[in-house]
């Protein structure tokens, strides 16, 4: 993992559009999944205001951006850029309805002087939710959002390092929902079909040596318990995963393999109604 410091995070904030116009409800449909179930927006609001604040007290400068009705996704800020040093990479997400998003995520980027690259390819898409960066090498899904055109933006970008392409198949929605950087040297994977089949596959590209920590598969009779708890946030020696409450086993993985990690509890909770993730609300850097 880099050394590198970070020091400031993007959120933004909850339009009331999410509640019936999140991409989720088309994929969804697309992939037969269960329709997605009504928002609670002041308790979503409440969380995700909770979440900005573990990021502040874990020392990080939080500029949160108001959130735009006419972006149902905004809040979900991960997909729109990809920050290493000071190079950040505009992506192009997939959904028409969401590549709006980049463009106050890019005024933050340019006022505080980054150099800024963007992927501007017609064919090519690329989510933040993809890419993983364990401060030598990247890993990027190649999914439903992310096609090798927006994989090879990320190597034009950043090519001091490997870029490692991990194909992910429907319907996990991004690679850090079945595999995660957890602290230097250690991807969580969810061990999962999906997990398992990305694990093999960074393995097998690989350039530096990491090892897996496995996080549980939801159990069939309470589906949202440990769902996803790969998905967890380092930055600095601290490690940021899912309440105790939605993942007990998960929590005491996390626990036992890192005593000396500063570890905290954070939730989107209502937000994973319109399939969103622990990393997914926030970009560092
Ligand atoms: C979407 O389908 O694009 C949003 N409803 C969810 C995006 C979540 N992003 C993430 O986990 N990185």
């Amino acid at each position: 993992m880099s050394t590198a410091k970070f020091t400031r995070a993007i959120v933004r904030q909850i339009p009331d559009s999410i509640r019936d116009h999140s991409e989720a409800n088309e994929y969804n449909a697309r992939y037969g999944l269960p329709p997605v179930e009504p928002i609670d927006l002041e308790l979503a609001r409440k969380e995700h205001a909770e979440y900005t604040q573990t990021l502040r007290d874990l020392g990080l400068d939080v500029t949160v951006l108001p959130a735009d009705e006419s972006l149902p996704d905004c809040p979900f800020v991960e997909d729109t850029c990809v920050v290493v040093g000071n190079k950040a990479l505009l992506t192009r997400p997939y959904s028409e309805s969401r590549r709006r998003e980049v463009d106050a995520v890019n005024r933050v980027l340019m006022g505080l002087g980054l150099e800024i690259h963007q992927v501007d390819d017609e064919e090519a898409t690329l989510e933040g939710g993809d890419v993983f960066f364990t401060g030598h090498e990247f890993f990027v899904g190649n999914s439903t959002r992310t096609n090798i055109k927006g994989i090879e933006f990320l190597r034009k970008t950043f090519p001091e390092y490997p870029v490692h392409a991990i194909p992910l198949a429907p319907p996990e929605l991004h690679l850090k929902g079945v595999a995660c950087i957890a602290a230097p040297g250690v991807i969580a994977v969810c061990e999962s079909d999906w997990g398992i089949a990305a694990w093999k596959a960074i393995q097998e590209q690989a350039e530096f040596s990491y090892e897996a920590l496995w996080t549980p598969v939801p159990d069939v009779d309470s589906p949202f318990i440990d769902d996803h708890t790969c998905d967890v946030i380092y930055f600095n020696g601290n490690l940021i995963h899912c309440m105790e409450e939605e993942g007990p086993k998960s929590v005491e993985i996390f626990a036992e393999k890192f005593p000396d990690l500063n570890r905290s509890e954070a939730t989107v909770g209502e937000l994973q109604n319109v399939d969103a993730g622990l990393t997914c609300c926030s970009l560092i850097f």
